[in-house]
């Protein structure tokens, strides 16, 4: 009893213990400044060039104030959100850590054992497993793969999937015909464990995973420039400090090599890939590698991210910006989602959550967790219905055409 006194006096006196960078203010800088100033520290360098830096509450900064107190913004991480409906388990009023995360999978598993089941992809450097999670109620279904967490702080993308997942196992398990009981779902909510863990104890804005890089002090590739399609060509680096390192070889790291594999085994029966990041409130296709260049089936693609933006602003009236990844963001290779149409997944996404941060408020963990999982379902269901009719979102059309010719051959002799 008093082990457990002092442990939790000790568990509440570090959560009481102020952050470094309390009254700290995050400010984006003019585009033309590239300089830190004196007090402050970068923070973010994003894709655009702008640089963001946290300054002390008394250094005076020309530019915009993105966030007012950086340091209460981590620790509310951290806080529950008391204004959390009743109806939504508690487990999203705040951000959850990757031992909470497999607990909480560990209990969905119990509770929907004919449903959800669990696989490992792969090992990471640090040795923890890529987890699979599967949720279907028969075989032979069509399926959805949806990742997150490939880049360590985008900590709203593994709760807005474990919305997902409670959202359509809620769903499946209450009616017999619900739209999520249509697929055999495919998660992996944490891409890249060995980069969260890290942004959980060391450093906040830890993008990268965490694989040492010979001959450098510096730690790390970015895992969504090493998929070996295009590697290399733009929007990535040779520097193995750059936040955008593009690794050794292309398709070298654990994580990159983990989901390969699992695309490449899925690609016959997978209708639609979707990797989700943070932040920018954007729903994209392929491709990522270049601006200006369209699948051959964009048109069906497009029509598939139009039905998910109606339905996701449905939600809670936020407007998700739709397009190719490299005309909506920036042009970047070696991406999963390029990956994954390489090897015949015809509909592969990457979805940009809301926020203004990779820090995000606890408040936006039911609003992007729901906008993106009903927006999730309106993409799988419009791509679904359009493979039916034989449209051009389907890979299955080029297999049914070799299989009626091989069949009117052997009646013609
Ligand atoms: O740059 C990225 O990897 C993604 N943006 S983020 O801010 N989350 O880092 C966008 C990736 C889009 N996909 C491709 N470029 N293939
Ligand atoms: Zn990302």
């Amino acid at each position: 009893m008093k082990g457990l006194l002092l442990l939790l006096g000790l568990v509440l006196g570090v959560c009481a213990l102020p952050q470094p960078l309390d009254g700290w203010a995050v400010w984006e800088l003019p585009k033309s400044v590239k300089e830190v100033p004196g007090a402050c520290r970068e923070w973010e360098r994003r894709r655009d060039g702008i640089v963001l830096v946290a300054c002390p509450s008394h250094a005076t900064v020309a530019g915009r104030m993105v966030i007012a107190d950086v340091g209460a913004r981590m620790r509310a991480e951290r806080e529950p959100n008391r204004l959390l409906p009743r109806a939504i388990d508690p487990f999203f009023s705040m951000f959850r850590t990757l031992d909470e995360i497999a607990a909480q999978v560990a209990l969905y598993q119990r509770n929907f054992p004919s449903l959800v089941s669990t696989s490992v992809l792969g090992t990471t450097a640090e040795g923890r497993n890529i987890t699979l999670v599967r949720v279907a109620k028969s075989t032979g279904l069509p399926i959805v793969f949806f990742s997150s967490g490939l880049h360590a702080r985008e900590w709203i993308g593994p709760m807005s999937l474990m919305y997902h997942l409670d959202a359509i196992l809620s769903a499946m398990s209450s009616s017999p015909s619900a739209t999520a009981g249509r697929y055999e779902w495919h998660l992996v909510m944490n891409a890249n464990p060995d980069g969260f863990v890290h942004s959980w104890t060391t450093d906040r804005m830890w993008r990268k995973n965490r694989w040492p890089n010979n001959g450098s002090g510096c730690v790390g590739t970015d895992n969504n420039r090493n998929f070996a399609w295009r590697w290399g060509e733009s929007g990535s680096s040779t520097n193995r400090c750059s936040d955008v390192y593009q690794g050794s070889v292309a398709g070298s790291e654990a994580e990159t090599i983990a989901l390969q594999q699992h695309m490449r085994s899925i690609s016959g029966r997978c209708i639609c890939f979707c990797d989700v990041h943070s932040y920018a409130s954007s729903w994209m296709s392929v491709f990522g590698y270049k601006a200006g260049v369209y699948p051959s089936n964009y048109a069906a693609l497009l029509r598939a991210m139009q039905a998910t933006q109606r339905a996701a602003a449905a939600v809670n009236g936020l407007t998700y910006r739709i397009g190719t990844d490299a005309d909506v963001l920036s042009e970047a290779s070696g991406g999963s989602d390029d990956f994954a149409f390489s090897v015949g997944i015809n509909a592969s996404f990457t979805v940009e959550l809301r926020g203004d941060s990779f820090v995000a408020t606890t408040a936006d963990i039911p609003l992007s967790g729901s906008e993106f999982s009903v927006g999730a379902i309106a993409l799988v269901e419009t791509l679904r219905l359009e493979i039916l009719s034989g449209g051009a979102a389907s890979n299955m059309v080029p297999i049914m055409a070799i299989t009626l010719g091989i069949v009117l051959v052997f009646i013609t002799f």
